[in-house]
């Protein structure tokens, strides 16, 4: 059966992707070392990962490709959905600045409102983690404060409230951490100053298991290259669907970042 995030919504949740740029293998690096991008292995990586969420039930809508964008694949980044409201992200690397053409009208045609964080605020969908009605941002090397005050200006209003975490170890604070289908923040512990911001908060044995999309109540999408992680969710009653995205890790990406969903 086809999981619906809100009982009796007609709609099939919708998962926003953009193809890998060509260019991909320039993406932007932060913590690790350059390492050769295969970019037929990440196409073929790619189409797996949508294969795997529209076999999961999401119906997929592609955003123009950018190829003039490295990290346009990271769509993740540039919009963040609360409700029926879209925001608009003012991406912190000057490289992906202009990867927000276009989106209002994607969005729009989705029937959403938008909203827009704008410079001086800058803000990176990946540092943004909603849990029921808390919103953990991470103000690290591509969130500021400002972006933050923009953010909360703008959801406040919505019910959400808004609670920033300080990253400096990762690139985004969903590197560091994500959420479990019953609201549990899973994360890597050494990525994080204060795992105790975090309600309620389990540590997982990998880096690249901090990263989970939720598929439904009870099952989740992980990397391939965290099989501790996928073994002690399953142990705690969870589906756990494995993708590999290696050419996006290379790249600092994960999971998360090669969609928006909208439930
Ligand atoms: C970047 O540095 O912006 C990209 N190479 C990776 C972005 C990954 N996005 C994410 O985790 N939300």
């Amino acid at each position: 059966a086809v999981w619906r995030a809100f009982p009796g919504s007609p709609r099939r949740p919708i998962a926003i992707v953009r193809v890998p740029a060509d260019s991909l293998e320039n993406g932007e690096l932060t913590h690790l070392e350059r390492t050769p991008v295969d970019s037929d292995l990440a196409q073929e990586q790619w189409d797996a990962y949508v294969s795997a969420l529209e076999t999961e039930g999401f119906e997929i809508v592609q955003a123009e490709p950018a190829d003039e964008h490295p990290d346009s694949v990271f769509i993740e980044d540039v919009v963040v959905m609360f409700g029926d409201v879209a925001v608009i992200t003012s991406p912190g690397a000057d490289s992906r600045a202009g990867e927000i053409d276009g989106i209002r009208e994607l969005v729009e045609s989705l029937g959403h409102r938008v909203e827009q964080i704008t410079r001086p605020g800058t803000l990176d969908g990946g540092d943004v983690l909603k849990v029921g009605s808390t919103v953990y941002v991470g103000r690290g090397g591509r969130t500021n404060g400002e972006g933050i005050r923009q953010l909360r200006a703008i959801v406040a209003p919505l019910g959400y409230t808004v609670i920033a975490v300080p990253i400096t170890k990762a690139l985004h604070l969903k590197s560091a951490v994500t959420a479990l289908p019953d609201g549990t923040v899973i994360g890597f512990a050494k990525y994080l100053e204060a795992p105790s911001v975090f309600e309620r908060f389990l540590p997982v044995p990998e880096a690249h298991g901090a990263a989970v999309v939720v598929l439904g109540p009870d099952a989740v999408l992980l990397s391939s290259a965290a099989p501790k992680t996928k073994a002690l969710l399953e142990d705690l009653g969870y589906r756990v669907v494995t993708v590999d995205v290696s050419e996006f890790e290379k790249l600092e990406g994960c999971v998360t970042c090669l969609s928006v969903r909208i439930r």
